[in-house]
């Protein structure tokens, strides 16, 4: 047996391998609750998407043709909260982020596995509550849910997804300490803090956000909450009450919530990028530092969202100074993936080319977001389709494009099995051209002044709506090669061996998958994750094709 460091938790009774339906119960190994967010999330993803197809076919027409308007609002409003809360964050955080940060340290498990099991549990729960939100139609007012339309709309639904969102939001809380306290306590003591990945510091400065910013959405929700069904008057102006501070609490963790989304898919990137282009990162210090600082700038910004709502002048001016600040550390990034790929032995993998492509998405999507941060511009196009275009290039050619590229990186690892590498090319030319068709056109229709969350529209977007409507279908094809390949390559997929990519990380130190707690006996770190000099890069070649071998000889 080995001796285990004094900080890790010791051996506990399990099986020698988990069967298919621990995956369905109470399991407390953080690679069994990892895929059990990851599958969850793919099947949210197709319920989002699907609403998402009925949105977009009732405004293929200018009238309200296809479902009735209230059905139209209860659409909209469950599309966005089950993208945010039942796909990007479980996927991005609670899949991604408890199947590798705990393997990317040199960790057994999770700091509290328990903890971590419960967490994910809420999210079951959560998902019924929104189940029953049905019963009377489902929510209407949007996701964000603002009053005094929340508190007149459906308000029996209103109050289940209220509860709904209060269970994610607890989870998000759980899962965000247990994170911190994993990396500061299970990391082997070998490995210096500067050979933590970037993966796992942007788990952590999503981490701070969670614990900072939820609990103010909570307060909101559950006055709303009180307001709709026991009497009180938070946010009615006729009995003294302020609708305008929902807005506060709803954009205090909502604007950063979508740096929830998008820094754990830019660690994601920050993986592959090096890996595939076998070059040591760019930068190392500055992309987990502007991590740090998108996460503390990005909690100061929250009013550029409310600049139409009567906000005093010097509040716009702070607002747009810090919002136009909040770009800065994103550049950095930016900057520091493309001199990464400078002069690269660059594989054009399915991960790669989802990780290419959402640097380009995102350029456009923060540089609209930049033009949003200005006053004058914002009063124009505020609630219009330019919006609903800028956001889903940061969120579609973002954090979709990160969490397929995370699958196709880390699939191997997780299941022991290949993706199909030609499937996967054509799953990102058909996103990519996808993507760009939907949510193109949206920039155009904003300024020509089409509101957004409409069923009914004047004819002479007519045009223009139909091509984002095409794009949307495309979208939803798209995804048909995608899950054929996931479902496939798992169970008659070509092996995968240790380590596929030839990486340096330690996730690629134990077998694929992994054994239950996770190594025979702890990695030590001898060299850092992104040190692609020739020495390591023959050893590691080396030491993949001698286990490849092994393996083949196994059989
Ligand atoms: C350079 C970075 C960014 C800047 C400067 C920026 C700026 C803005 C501004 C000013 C608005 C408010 C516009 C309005 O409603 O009038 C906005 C809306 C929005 N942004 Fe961004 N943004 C950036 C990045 C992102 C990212 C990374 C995401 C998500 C991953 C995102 C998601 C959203 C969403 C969801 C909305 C609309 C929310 C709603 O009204 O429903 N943005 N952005
Ligand atoms: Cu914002």
């Amino acid at each position: 047996m080995t001796v285990l460091p004094v900080n890790q938790p010791g051996h506990s009774e399990h099986p020698e391998a988990w069967k298919w339906y621990d995956y369905f119960t109470f399991n407390v190994d953080h690679k069994v609750i990892g895929i059990q967010y990851l599958v969850m999330a793919f099947v949210f993803y197709l319920v989002g998407g699907a609403m998402a197809v009925a949105i977009r076919t009732e405004l293929r027409t200018a009238d309200p043709d296809f479902v009735d308007p209230a059905v139209y609002n209860a659409l909209l409003t469950n599309h966005g909260t089950i993208m945010i809360f039942l796909w990007v964050i479980p996927a991005a955080i609670g899949g991604f982020g408890n199947y590798f940060l705990p393997l990317m340290v040199g960790a057994r498990d999770m700091a509290f596995p328990k903890l971590n099991a419960l967490a994910f549990w809420l999210n079951p729960m959560a998902i019924v509550l929104l189940l029953i939100s049905f019963v009377w139609g489902g929510a209407q007012a949007g996701w964000t849910s603002y009053p005094p339309l929340s508190e007149i709309t459906a308000p029996m639904a209103q109050s289940f997804w209220i509860l709904a969102l209060i269970a994610v939001g607890s989870s998000s809380i759980m899962g965000a300490l247990n994170f911190m306290v994993t990396l500061y306590k299970l990391k082997v003591p070998s490995m210096k803090w500067s050979q933590v990945p970037l993966f796992c510091w942007a788990i952590i400065s999503a981490s701070i956000i969670a614990l900072v910013a939820t609990p103010p959405l909570t307060i909101g929700l559950l006055m709303l909450f009180f307001d709709i069904n026991f009497g009180t008057s938070f946010f009615k102006p006729e009995a003294g009450g302020n609708v305008i501070l929902y807005q506060h609490l709803f954009w205090f963790y909502s604007h950063p919530a979508v740096y929830l989304m998008v820094l754990p898919v830019f660690g994601i990137i920050s993986e592959v990028i090096p890996i595939h282009a076998r070059k040591p990162i760019f930068g190392y210090k500055a992309i987990a530092y502007s991590s740090l600082a998108i996460c503390l700038v990005g909690l100061f910004v929250w009013v550029h969202h409310m600049f139409t709502s009567g906000t005093p002048a010097w509040m716009r001016m702070f607002f747009t100074i810090s919002t136009l600040i909040v770009a800065v550390p994103t550049g950095v990034k930016i900057f520091s993936w493309v001199a990464t790929l400078w002069n690269g032995k660059i594989r054009y993998t399915s991960a790669m080319l989802f990780a290419i492509g959402l640097v380009s998405m995102f350029v456009f999507g923060g540089i609209t977001g930049v033009t949003l941060a200005a006053v004058p511009f914002d009063l124009h196009v505020h609630d219009s389709y330019y919006i609903v275009g800028h956001f889903h290039y940061v969120l579609f050619g973002g954090s979709v494009f990160g969490i397929y590229s995370g699958i196709y990186h880390w699939f191997p690892k997780m299941t022991g099995k290949m993706l199909d590498e030609r499937l996967g090319k054509i799953h990102f030319v058909m996103t990519f051209f996808g993507t760009h068709l939907t949510f193109l056109p949206m920039h155009n229709l904003g300024l020509s002044g089409m509101p957004r969350r409409i069923a009914m529209y004047d004819p002479q977007f007519t045009n223009l709506n139909q091509l984002c409507t095409m794009g949307a279908y495309l979208l939803a094809i798209s995804i048909i090669p995608f899950y054929y390949n996931v479902i496939n390559s798992w169970i008659r997929g070509e092996k995968a061996g240790d380590n596929p990519w030839r990486a340096l990380s330690l996730e690629w130190t134990t077998a694929s998958p992994p054994i239950i707690e996770n190594w025979e006996s702890l990695p030590v770190v001898t060299y850092g994750p992104y040190e692609y000099g020739h020495n390591i890069l023959d050893q590691i070649e080396a030491e993949a094709a001698a286990q490849e071998a092994e393996a083949k000889m196994a059989e």
